[in-house]
């Protein structure tokens, strides 16, 4: 199922480029320092003469940091892992280049990670997954509202929001467009059973305020969702002022025209932050976890009382999935999600075992290669 196409209104947007945002003096504690970090990033930073910040935007090879001095440009050394937008690392000074110039001294570990599968080419599929967020608090799995949603789409979204370790929570934009807002509600309540669902519109203004005053006064949210569903309106929305690029409205479509192009984590003038992303065309899972009993809470509560400890559900006897389909307690529609999941997450699994066994044989050629060499000489 496509998303629906839908008449896009005009909202006024002022002509400034994607912001690099200027802030005078940046107030570190509003976009999550605290709590563990200080102390975290003092234990990392093994010469101490380092200053702490966090990434707020990761390009290759470079990553634009917020200090509480500003924003710093950093660079690392190719051994390093490179860090991704979220991070709180530590910055050391760069004897080669001016104050806004810097190099990473380390990277925090993160207390989330937003991933994805990599999935360039085959021959690198054996790479770690991608990760596209660190340290968010809530990941907004951000639709259009629709009276016929992408249910697939949503149950993925809430999956990969579990999988992160952070919290869910279903923004349901455009809602000044639809007609029947109550199906629309209702229909993505059920593809997101146990998370909340909010509607939002930055024209009218609905729901605006009451996200901004739950991320503030430190908290971060990631927006995650397809291209035009409107999250740099929502993000700017928020900060209140025009600092992110949105899609024109005469390019809209309906099939996304991809305006955000990196991933930026934007501080909120009340506090907290927000992560803007360009639009993902698939939401790609990776091999999937607690996600999923987190994501189908009534499938797994079922789950418990199978006869069977390892019940695939596919027909085994004593299965309390399949009696509770049977007696209509169990919608199909969310057995058929469930079911698409777990595929999607067992060939993850597959190929990653299959690259790694390709790695493996490779590493075996290469020191059988060698040792036919040594015996050479
Ligand atoms: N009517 C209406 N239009 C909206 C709303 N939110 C966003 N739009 C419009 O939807 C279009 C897409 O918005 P963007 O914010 O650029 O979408 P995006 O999700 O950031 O898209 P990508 O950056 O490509 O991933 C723009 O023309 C917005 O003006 C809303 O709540 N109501
Ligand atoms: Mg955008
Ligand atoms: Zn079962």
């Amino acid at each position: 199922m496509s998303e629906p196409v839908i008449p896009e209104r005009a909202i006024p947007r002022p002509a400034i480029p994607p912001a690099e945002h200027p802030s005078s003096t940046p107030d570190l504690s509003t976009v999550g320092y605290g709590g563990p970090w200080p102390a975290l990033l003092d234990s990392i930073d093994a010469d101490g003469d380092g200053v702490h910040g966090r990434v707020v935007r990761a390009d290759r090879g470079a990553a634009t940091v917020l200090t509480a001095a500003g924003h710093v440009r950093v660079t690392w050394t190719p051994a390093t892992a490179p860090p991704v937008t979220g991070d709180w690392v530590v910055v050391h000074p760069d004897p080669h280049a001016g104050p806004d110039h810097g190099l990473l001294g380390g990277v925090a570990t993160r207390t989330t990670s937003m991933t994805r599968p990599n999935t360039h080419g085959q021959r690198s599929s054996n790479e770690a997954d991608q990760v596209l967020a660190a340290n968010v608090d809530i990941v907004g799995v951000v639709v259009v509202a629709s009276e016929e949603p992408n249910v697939r789409r949503l149950e993925r979204g809430v999956v990969m929001a579990y999988e992160s370790g952070a919290q869910p929570l279903v923004l349901l934009t455009k809602v000044d467009l639809v007609e029947r807002r109550d199906i629309a509600i209702a229909k993505a309540e059920q593809a997101a059973i146990g998370v909340e669902v909010t509607p939002i519109s930055p024209v009218t203004g609905e729901g605006v305020e009451e996200l901004r005053a739950r991320l503030a006064p430190d908290r971060t949210i990631v927006l995650l969702g397809a291209s035009g569903v409107g999250k740099s309106t929502l993000t700017n929305a928020l900060v209140g002022e025009e600092v992110l690029v949105t899609q024109d409205v005469r390019a809209v479509d309906g099939k996304g025209r991809h305006t955000t192009t990196h991933r930026e984590l934007v501080a909120l003038p009340g506090g907290g932050a927000v992560l803007d992303t360009p639009g993902l065309r698939t939401l790609g899972l990776g091999v999937v976890e607690d996600g999923m009993a987190a994501a189908f809470p009534e499938i797994e509560e079922l789950a418990g009382s199978c006869r069977f400890g390892d019940c695939r559900h596919d027909g085994e006897p004593g299965c309390a999935v399949l009696a509770a389909l049977d007696d209509g307690t169990l919608d199909p529609d969310r057995l058929e999600g469930w079911r698409r999941i777990r595929a999607a997450s067992e060939n993850a699994a597959l190929r990653a075992d299959t690259a790694a066994y390709r790695q493996t044989a490779r590493s075996w050629g290469r020191i059988y290669r060698d040792a036919q060499s040594l015996k050479r000489r």
